[in-house]
């Protein structure tokens, strides 16, 4: 069994490399911004996005979708809840929850900032994805009250995937008001496979 990561270090293909190292699994990178131009990534990549990833030849990209592979084809690991459980309906939950509440809208601020160009930026979208990210991070918040990880209070791909968006909210300077959620996001960093140190769209 091979495993190859295609990933540029400050995006979401951080994700997938946490959970591999969390797993012990070995794997082969392909890392690096001219990534992003190569055929062999858009075989993978109808978009040529990353993360993407081959294991055992088998093509698959969205960061969640490979994390929870990644987990899941490895049980012994314990790193996700089994389906068919609470548990994982919980991770379910907050991973699209992350998603759809949060991510979306730090990835349109994140385009509207560097990707498009300048001519199609449109700077107003800044402070409504701001209020609508914090919407959401403020959820999470709560929902760590009282906690240290967000299922079963113990270290998961749920937290993972979710700090991601965490530790990018951290850095468009919306998560000063939440107190759960910024000891949280030094938790995720002071782990010592984290490597969310670099990070950021
Ligand atoms: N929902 C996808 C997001 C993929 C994505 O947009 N990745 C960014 C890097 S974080 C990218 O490849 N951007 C290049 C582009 O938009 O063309 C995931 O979680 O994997």
């Amino acid at each position: 069994m091979t495993i190859t990561l295609y990933e540029f270090a400050p995006t979401r293909s951080a994700r997938v490399r946490w959970t591999l190292l969390e797993l012990g699994v070995p794997f082969e990178s392909i890392a690096g911004q001219e990534v992003f131009a190569l055929p062999a990534l858009a075989e993978i990549h109808p978009m040529s996005k990353l993360p993407a990833l081959r294991d055992d030849g088998r093509p698959l990209f969205e960061s969640a979708a490979i994390c929870n592979w990644l987990a899941d084809s490895h049980p012994d690991a314990g790193l996700i809840a089994p389906s068919g459980t609470w548990a994982r309906a919980l991770h379910d939950q907050w991973t699209a929850f992350t998603l759809a509440e949060v991510e979306a809208n730090l990835w349109h601020t994140a385009r509207n900032l560097f990707i498009y160009s300048e001519e199609e930026r449109v700077p107003a979208v800044y402070e409504q994805n701001a209020k609508e990210a914090k919407r959401g991070l403020a959820v999470l918040d709560g929902a760590l009250a009282g906690k240290t990880w967000l299922v079963e209070d113990r270290f998961s791909v749920t937290d993972i995937f979710v700090g991601y968006a965490v530790a990018w909210g951290h850095m468009q300077g919306i998560t000063a008001d939440l107190p759960h959620l910024s000891a949280y996001g030094e938790r995720l960093l002071a782990r010592r496979l984290c490597p969310y140190g670099a990070m950021g769209g």
